[in-house]
């Protein structure tokens, strides 16, 4: 890979993902560094136009906790995400969002961002905590502010992150090349924030085939923010807190809007209401059996008896919810209006974020003021800011956080020079695409403090580090030059694996021991050390991971990222011996919560001794 050229590009804060967290951070370090003399720059593997979740639009902001309204507070949302997450949740870093995320929705207002309003002006309410926008365009508001507050110099668009580029133990920028040109980027940096959002992937998801790229969460989004973590050596929490939504099925259309805004029911095949029927069930977690809302792995829960009972499929009644707003007016006329406008609002819903479910709508002549939708419970995906929580254990705020989770900078980990923000950052979930832009904020203001105060010097790198990670990274390219004439399909050779077989190989490996869709999301001791012990082959294997070109090279670290994001949740999932979040995974071994685990299950990986430290954290009630 003799022709491939090295770039090197010195800056003062490094952000890694331009995603919602990467954009909020991008907009407040850049007013941060201009008072203060400083370099931000931004790297992300796509176009951040339309890069990560917020891709296709939302067509909701799932946090807005309306303080000014004087009807919520911050202590509220503590309270419904430690309630949602089953009592394990950072209560400061919750609250250091909560307290912000008003200003960042504000601004997005101002940014362009259609926000519904009701006749008197107010927001439209989807349910408590949630707006109703007109959400296509909201990652292009969101990356035009980005780029105007960092000038397009100073970005860096598909050019993928690979890995950290350390200083002793500190973070001292990143590598990885671009995904278009023959170019091996090295960023360094004084302070690096990562926000590369979630993993997609890691277990066998439900569709197949040629749908193989349909999931709910952005396939794009492949666990780099758990690698380049894990990798710089910081302590990781709730690994074992994965989430799996349940959507429309197939297409993964959103329910929120159905569920919290035309109230509907969803019922199974008999047309019972699984959330009455099973209600008893959920006498056995609790405290939290009785909080309302039911948390969400519970509603998952409830829903999952009555599929492994035969009494599927299971149907979101938009029929049933849509003719009952109906029959409230009293007008005839109004009826009519009001039919129309809900039907209008349905398929903007499904338009405005997950394009392909009205589309799969339109093809099977679904119109749902007359028939109802199956849906279901996906596959499960790592996101420390939806209704998962892992991601890398931060610094809470001073005037919140206790000593046990304060060491010195809001967000950094515990890698001296790592920040970490939105589906990077753990323990604090419902964060959501405001929650993320904020805690991006809050993040890159911090990481410009520790610049200023603490980092005069650039760091100091190893020109043999670099050469070394050159070489480790562009390997799979030289492996398939040097042995695809060894058999006749690119795909399949002795020499080598290609980067898809790897990935499926990865999946079946999830899915059958670590709790997948085909095992229920069942699993145990026994079968969790099995799918160690498999992962452990497939580590081997990945020295032969091979790439036809830049595209398969990128698919290749992807896959090894996920291997990374997997393996740390294993172990996690296997540490804690309890059954907490019942919906998200189930211990056969242990199928009940045991007060001994009412804490914090961390890891951490020594990339010298090549060891796991699984570690337990105190939960502090602070709200
Ligand atoms: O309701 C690399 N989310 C929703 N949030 C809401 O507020 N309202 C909704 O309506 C939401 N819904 C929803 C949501 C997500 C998705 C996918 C759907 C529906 C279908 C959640 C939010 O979107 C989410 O919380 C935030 O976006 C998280 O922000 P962040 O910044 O942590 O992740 P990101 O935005 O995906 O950005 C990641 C960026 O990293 C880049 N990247 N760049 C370089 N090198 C690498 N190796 C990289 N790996 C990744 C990505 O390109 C991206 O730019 S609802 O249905 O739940
Ligand atoms: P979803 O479309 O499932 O991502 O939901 C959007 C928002 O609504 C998230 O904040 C969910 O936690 C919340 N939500 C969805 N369904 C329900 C429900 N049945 N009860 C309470 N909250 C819900």
């Amino acid at each position: 890979m003799g022709d491939f050229q090295t770039v090197q590009v010195e800056t003062d804060l490094l952000i890694i993902g331009g995603g919602m967290a990467g954009c909020g951070a991008a907009v407040e370090a850049a007013h941060w560094a201009k008072k203060n003399g400083l370099r931000v720059t931004l790297v992300d593997k796509a176009a951040i136009d339309r890069s990560g979740a917020v891709a296709m639009g939302l067509s909701a902001i799932n946090q807005y906790v309306g303080l000014k309204d004087g009807q919520n507070t911050v202590k509220d949302y503590v309270e419904y995400v430690r309630n949602d997450l089953m009592g394990v949740t950072r209560e400061d870093l919750v609250a250091s969002i909560a307290r912000h995320v008003d200003s960042t929705v504000h601004m997005f207002e101002k940014w362009g961002l259609p926000i519904w309003k009701d006749p008197k002006g107010g927001y439209v309410h989807e349910g408590r905590w949630q707006l109703m926008i007109n959400g296509e365009s909201y990652k292009v508001i969101v990356a035009e502010a980005a780029k105007n507050a960092l000038g397009m110099d100073n970005i860096y668009e598909r050019v993928f992150i690979v890995a950290p580029l350390m200083d002793g133990g500190r973070v001292a920028g990143a590598v990885g090349f671009s995904v278009r040109e023959e170019k091996f980027y090295v960023f360094k940096a004084k302070a690096v924030l990562v926000a590369l959002g979630g993993a997609v992937h890691v277990f066998k998801p439900r569709s197949t085939g040629e749908g193989l790229g349909r999931a709910w969460y952005p396939p794009w989004n492949a666990g780099s923010s758990a690698y380049y973590a894990i990798q710089a050596g910081a302590e990781m929490t709730c690994q074992e807190v994965r989430f799996i939504p349940v959507r429309f099925k197939d297409a993964y259309g959103p329910v929120g809007a159905w569920f919290l805004l035309f109230q509907a029911r969803a019922t199974n095949a008999q047309g019972e209401d699984y959330m009455v029927t099973n209600r008893p069930e959920l006498e056995k977690w609790l405290p939290y059996g009785h909080v309302k809302p039911v948390p969400a792995n519970l509603r998952n829960w409830l829903m999952m008896l009555d599929v492994n009972a035969g009494k599927g499929p299971i149907y979101m009644r938009t029929e049933e919810a849509i003719q009952k707003i109906v029959a409230a007016q009293t007008d005839p006329k109004e009826a009519k209006k009001k039919l129309r406008e809900l039907e209008i609002e349905a398929w903007e819903d499904f338009l405005d974020m997950t394009i392909s479910q009205a589309i799969l709508w339109a093809s099977t002549n679904v119109q749902p003021e007359e028939k109802p939708s199956e849906i279901a419970p996906a596959e499960p995906y790592f996101i420390g800011s939806h209704s998962g929580a892992s991601g890398a254990w931060v610094s809470g705020p001073r005037d919140l956080a206790p000593d046990e989770y304060f060491w010195g900078y809001e967000n950094m980990a515990t890698a001296e020079g790592l920040f970490c923000a939105g589906d990077a950052s753990g323990a604090s979930s419902h964060k959501f695409s405001s929650g993320s832009c904020t805690e991006g904020r809050i993040a890159a203001k911090a990481a410009i403090r520790y610049i200023v105060e603490r980092m005069q010097s650039a760091p100091a790198i190893d020109g043999a580090q670099v050469e070394k990670l050159r070489a480790d990274i562009l390997r799979p390219l030289a492996l398939f030059q040097e042995n695809k004439g060894k058999s006749t399909d690119p795909n399949i050779n002795p020499n080598f694996v290609k980067p898809k077989s790897f990935m499926i190989r990865l999946q079946k490996i999830m899915d059958e021991y670590a709790g997948g869709v085909s095992s229920q999301f069942t699993t145990s001791q026994k079968q969790l050390e099995r799918g160690l012990e498999l992962l452990g082959f497939l580590k081997e294997d990945s020295a032969k991971l091979a790439a036809e070109d830049l595209h398969e090279l990128m698919r290749c670290w992807e896959n090894v990222h996920r291997m990374w994001q997997a393996e740390a949740h294993v172990r996690t999932v296997l540490f804690r011996e309890e059954t907490r979040w019942p919906g998200y995974y189930f211990r056969a071994d242990k199928p009940a919560m045991n007060p001994d685990w009412q804490c914090f299950a961390n890891c951490r990986y020594d990339s010298k001794s090549g060891e796991w430290t699984m570690s337990k954290r105190p939960i502090l009630k602070l709200f």
